[in-house]
């Protein structure tokens, strides 16, 4: 297998089909996954990530993305971020730095500027909508904002020969608190890469997400021996297990993983958690339901 890709939710079906046609000119992993994601990101239908992402409580659209090179371990991520017309590219471009690879907020906004990555409002007139709709309700409680259905984020993996990488694109949960961090640029838990094993990354409740670390943890299992499938399933499973114990229910996590070879996974805790996948020149889409562990 020359390369393979798999993605996160419907969405990216298109983007994975950008990528294939770049791929079959000889571009690299980094370019693939970037092509892939910025399709997503640049749709407004696409409620979720980059243009007409889901505002914060205070009406704006805050973005997160993170990028990880399997073949150097190097990894790049922007966190809460405004109007950076495609944030998964600023995060490619600070992977490979030793030091400031990930930044927030208003510093990782002037490193965008002073790069010269264009900016565009991204609070389109549907997004500002749903959130005029949602303010209407009278929410008293932050925890109820967690059940909100659609924050899906963007995750791709890819492998070029032998060269893993991962890269996610999200505006989060809708309604979130300003300056509240998700799981997807922070490494080891919303994506890690490593040529020499496989990648792996999640979408769901970043919160649940980030207190198992899942996506390192999928790594993990299959740098012990497992096969990619039984790696994903058996750490959502342990997951579950392990917040049950502290009679917690696991909110929605679907996990996302390649081995090295270009296996793919994917394993969820909702009823159907659709991906795509492109293998042996093909692209399809694949739905993953919850089986009880
Ligand atoms: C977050 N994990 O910010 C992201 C949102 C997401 O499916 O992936 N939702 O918590």
């Amino acid at each position: 297998m020359e390369y393979t890709m798999i993605a996160t939710w419907k969405m990216s079906y298109d983007g994975i089909g950008l990528a294939k046609e770049a791929l079959e000119k000889g571009c690299s992993v980094k370019e693939a996954i970037r092509i892939a994601i910025q399709n997503v990101e640049e749709r407004e239908e696409f409620i979720s990530v980059g243009h007409g992402g889901l505002p914060n409580i205070d009406g704006h659209v805050q973005l997160d993305a993170a990028y990880m090179d399997g073949d150097t371990l190097d990894f790049g991520g922007i966190i809460e971020v405004e109007d950076i017309k495609s944030p998964i590219a600023v995060a490619q471009d600070l992977c490979g730095l030793k030091c400031n690879c990930l930044l927030s907020g208003k510093g990782a906004e002037s490193y965008a500027k002073k790069k010269g990555f264009p900016f565009e409002n991204h609070l389109c007139e549907s997004s500002k909508k749903r959130w005029e709709e949602k303010k209407k309700e009278d929410i008293e409680d932050i925890e109820e904002l967690q059940a909100y259905e659609g924050h899906d984020t963007v995750c791709v993996l890819g492998k070029v020969k032998k060269h893993l990488g991962v890269g996610v694109s999200t505006s989060g949960l809708f309604m979130k608190q300003e300056g509240r961090v998700g799981d997807s640029p922070i490494i080891g838990s919303g994506f890690y890469a490593d040529s020499l094993i496989g990648c792996a990354a999640a979408t769901g409740l970043g919160e649940d997400i980030m207190r198992g670390c899942l996506s390192l943890r999928v790594v993990d299992k299959m740098a012990e021996g497992k096969h990619v499938q039984e790696a994903v399933n058996e750490v959502l499973d342990a997951h579950i297990k392990r917040m049950a114990l502290m009679k917690k229910d696991c909110d929605a996590i679907s996990l996302i993983a390649m081995d090295k070879d270009g296996n793919c996974a994917a394993s969820t805790n909702i009823c159907e958690f659709p991906f795509v996948v492109l293998q042996d020149n093909d692209i399809k889409l694949f739905v993953a339901t919850y089986k009880e562990g």
